[in-house]
């Protein structure tokens, strides 16, 4: 059995419980599917103070993340009789989450993710705490808590059994590099707006085609990037040549 464990390093402990206690994560942690262990890294700060920042050498705004309540939590964390698992720390410097991504992160048995705030970490913590930098997106936020949530969200449903149903996983924008297509449920008339009318028909074959064209239509519309590494089939292609014929029709 794939299990996950995710030990996060943080000052702000309490935003991580509303996510942990819901939803398909809390019943990840009741199957044993997956593990998270939530570190106050002010823990390890061992000066009088507790204090777990300090102003910049230069000089300049802001507070800067001091290097020993990373290291010390780390060595704490880390056997080093095992295998060292990813550090990864959130930064929008990093390395771009995606899918693949996500799923190359799943194959590990245990990461560790740590979460800065303020003017970011001591460029040691990058250097010789972090084993990669990962970024969820070109925006700053106020702290790295909500990009490890992130991560450990998009982790967890990789892991078999996580989500209600294995193929849900698979099923999805991305899976297979295409966008998903369009779901309906009923009523089959609301408001005078359909479903359409193939969906209806019980035609498995058709609805199956239809799927694939729509998937690469909203490829096309909104991500056409992505079309470049697809695996395409000639009725795909053809598809798609119909559509560059239609634009501006
Ligand atoms: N974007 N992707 C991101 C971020 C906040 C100051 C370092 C992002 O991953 N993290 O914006 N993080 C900063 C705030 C300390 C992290």
């Amino acid at each position: 059995m794939a299990t996950i464990r995710f030990d996060v390093l943080t000052l702000f402990p309490d935003m991580f419980t509303g996510f942990i206690q819901n939803s398909m994560i809390q019943k990840a942690h009741e199957k044993g599917l997956i593990e998270t262990r939530i570190i106050n890294f002010r823990d390890y700060a061992f000066n009088k103070h507790r204090t777990v920042d300090d102003i910049p050498y230069g000089g300049g705004d802001g507070m800067v993340l001091k290097p020993e309540p990373f290291f010390e939590a780390i060595d704490d964390l880390i056997d080093p009789n095992e295998e060292k698992p990813p550090v990864l720390l959130m930064s929008p410097q990093g390395e771009r989450l995606t899918q693949q991504k996500v799923n190359q992160l799943a194959t590990h048995s245990r990461l560790i993710l740590l979460c800065g705030h303020y003017a970011g970490f001591d460029e040691r913590i990058h250097q010789y705490v972090a084993t990669e930098e990962i970024s969820i997106g070109d925006y700053v936020l106020t702290g790295g808590e909500l990009p490890a949530m992130i991560i450990m969200d998009s982790v967890s449903r990789q892991i078999p059994g996580v989500l209600g149903n294995t193929l849900s996983a698979q099923n999805d924008s991305f899976a297979d590099g295409l966008l998903e297509y369009p779901q309906y449920t009923r009523p089959a008339e609301y408001r005078g707006y359909q479903v359409p009318e193939v969906l209806l028909s019980g035609h498995h074959l058709r609805i199956e085609k239809w799927r694939r064209q729509e998937s690469l239509r909203r490829t096309w519309e909104r991500r056409p990037e992505l079309l470049d590494k697809v695996t395409l089939t000639e009725e795909d292609r053809i598809f798609l040549r119909q559509l560059e014929d239609q634009q501006g029709e």
